[in-house]
């Protein structure tokens, strides 16, 4: 077989400090890597802020054109965007004495800046470790503790948190801010340095990315990845699926932090020489004016988003005066062709509710922190309702039984996957939970049906088990989605003595309608006529809102503990 390997011994590491190195998961629990595409072909030595940036700029005049844009008419090309990194990547090193191998704690919204932070760290052979914005100093003391962050550079709008942090993070001795005029900012600093750095020579498989998990309880998980992974997440479903080209606008609101941004908004438009929007508020009333304003082509962002603009947009035009008016307030998609969802499944009826409104059939595809990026996904021919769509080129699926054994398709068992990226928990114990002979167990339910379509049931610890019936939450959603009187749901199990569980909805009405009895019957009947009736919904409480996380996830922990 073609270069499959299950070892990650390389090269010479160009780490000066091997703590990612020494806390690598041991070999056998290592998931089995793929490289049989010839574009997954890699040199020993690698680094992929060299691949993403630099490459363009050595081109001539490639480095003229548009690489980050952001608000407040940043727009800056590829050549500008690696003066600003090597810039950083002088201050990381000459200035806060920066070692190859170290980990430097990232924390801004989606910003040019932010990009230009994250490649000097990488440029200097650093370990990133992006945080959300929306993180408290508990959860910022966690991640630094665990990763042993020694350098921080911190948009100073979100330096509080971090400051509370500081004292439980002894390790953490170099903090800079950006985003301020003070001296010894960041930007100060970077003023007084030559535009140019060389690039530390680091190996493929050096750890360039501690990404960590949007787990929901307990000690942090951090999946590392290396130069080579973040390659080989751009060979993969970017060129075979997204098909973008340089000439695309690529925006949407996913953090950098989470790697679905990550990839989305920084490596995959910049692995082809297209440009990226990065602004820092994208929720859907944001987003919407932002699309039209920057001439945006390709939109990343989840389910729920796409829901609330389409919603959106349906009330502007209603809004609209009949003449003609070209004041209108309904924002200009018309460059928009091609539109990302990831993170939860995506409802049928949020698929239809987009097409409906813009013309643009969603490209779906599930991906992980712990795989970099999307591995299951369909193009627009291939898309269809209630699947996520077929296995990424570059990347093997199967559904396991618990026995571990391949299922027929057709059969409910647990997702799991191989490929050029895979699983590796720093020094963690859940290793073993997600990488199970050699396969990465993503720990969602699946069937794949006749045509080789992936179809996504539940988490595996979601499915509601209620009088003897496996019920998959996300399809009692899907079905009430579908009725006109849904914005938003949720579905869990509740404890019940008699069932086991019982099917319970949490739902929140769009504006002009009401939450009473004759709602919940209606609802319920609704329900009984879309799907098998023994999944309707026994119980439904209304609600104005439900909780998510920044990532845009439905956290149905939550609303178990209310139910
Ligand atoms: C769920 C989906 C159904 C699924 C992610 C794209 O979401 C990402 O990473 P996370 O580590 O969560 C992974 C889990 O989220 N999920 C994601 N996408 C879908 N379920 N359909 C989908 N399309 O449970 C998965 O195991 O937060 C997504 C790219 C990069 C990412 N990190």
């Amino acid at each position: 077989m073609p270069s499959s390997s299950s070892s990650v011994a390389g090269g010479a590491t160009a780490h000066v400090d091997t703590f990612a190195r020494e806390r690598l998961p041991a070999a056998d629990a290592l998931p089995e890597c793929l490289f049989e595409l010839p574009e997954l072909q890699f040199p020993p030595r690698l680094n992929c802020a060299t691949e993403l940036l630099d490459r363009w700029v050595g081109r001539g005049s490639e480095g003229d054109r548009p690489a980050v844009l952001g608000h407040g008419g940043v727009r800056w090309s590829y050549a500008e965007l690696q003066a600003h990194a090597n810039r950083i990547a002088r201050v990381l090193v000459e200035d806060m004495g920066l070692v190859p191998g170290n980990r430097v704690l990232l924390r801004g919204a989606n910003s040019p800046m932010l990009a230009a932070c994250w490649f000097g760290v990488v440029k200097a052979g650093g370990i990133v470790v992006g945080t959300m914005p929306l993180l408290r100093a508990r959860e910022l003391v966690g991640i630094a503790q665990k990763a042993q962050v020694s350098h921080a550079l911190v948009d100073a709008r979100l330096a509080e948190e971090l400051d509370l942090a500081l004292p439980q993070c002894p390790a953490l001795k170099q903090v800079r801010r950006f985003g301020i005029a003070e001296a010894g900012s960041l930007e100060a600093l970077a003023a007084t340095k030559p535009a140019h750095f060389d690039n530390v020579d680091t190996a493929a498989d050096d750890v360039c990315l501690m990404a960590f998990t949007s787990g929901t309880t307990g000690v942090p998980k951090a999946a590392m990845h290396f130069h080579r992974d973040i390659m080989a997440a751009c060979a993969c479903w970017p060129p075979h699926v997204l098909r973008a080209t340089r000439d695309d606008v690529f925006i949407g609101s996913p953090p950098l932090a989470f790697t679905f941004g990550l990839g989305g908004l920084l490596a995959f438009p910049l692995s082809i020489g297209a440009s990226t929007v990065l602004i820092e508020k994208a929720t859907p009333d944001a987003l919407l004016p932002a699309i039209a304003q920057f001439k945006a082509t390709v939109c990343f962002t989840a389910p729920t988003s796409y829901r609330a603009m389409a919603m959106q947009i349906a009330a502007q035009v209603a809004a609209q005066p009949s003449s003609g008016s070209s004041s209108s307030a309904v924002p200009d998609l018309t460059r928009l062709r091609k539109c990302v969802s990831a993170g939860e499944a995506l409802p049928a009826a949020t698929r239809k509710l987009w097409k409906d409104t813009t013309g643009i059939e969603i490209i779906d595809g599930i991906g992980s922190t712990e795989l970099f990026h999307i591995f299951i996904s369909a193009d627009e021919q291939h898309a269809r309702p209630g699947a996520t769509g077929l296995v990424v080129p570059g990347y093997r699926a199967a559904v396991l039984g618990d026995d571990g054994r391949e299922l027929p398709r057709g059969q409910v068992g647990r997702l799991a996957i191989k490929g050029p990226t895979g699983c590796k928990y720093l020094d963690d114990a859940r290793q073993a939970n997600y990488v199970q002979g050699g396969w990465n167990v993503t720990g969602d339910a699946y069937l794949q049906d006749a045509d080789g379509q992936f179809v996504y049931q539940a988490r595996t610890d979601d499915m509601i088990i209620s009088g003897g019936y496996n019920i998959a939450g996300p399809e009692v959603e899907s079905a009430l989605l579908l009725h006109p009187a849904v914005a938003e749901c949720g579905v869990v199990g509740r404890p019940d003595e008699a069932r086991g569980m019982v099917v319970k909805a949490f739902v929140v009405l769009r504006p002009g309608h009401g939450g009473d009895a004759a709602m919940v019957a209606e609802l319920q009947d609704y329900v009984k006529r879309t799907i098998a009736p023994y999944k309707y919904p026994r119980e439904i409480e209304f609600r104005t809102s439900l909780p998510r996380t920044e990532t845009g996830k439905l956290q149905r922990f939550r609303l178990r503990a209310g139910a």
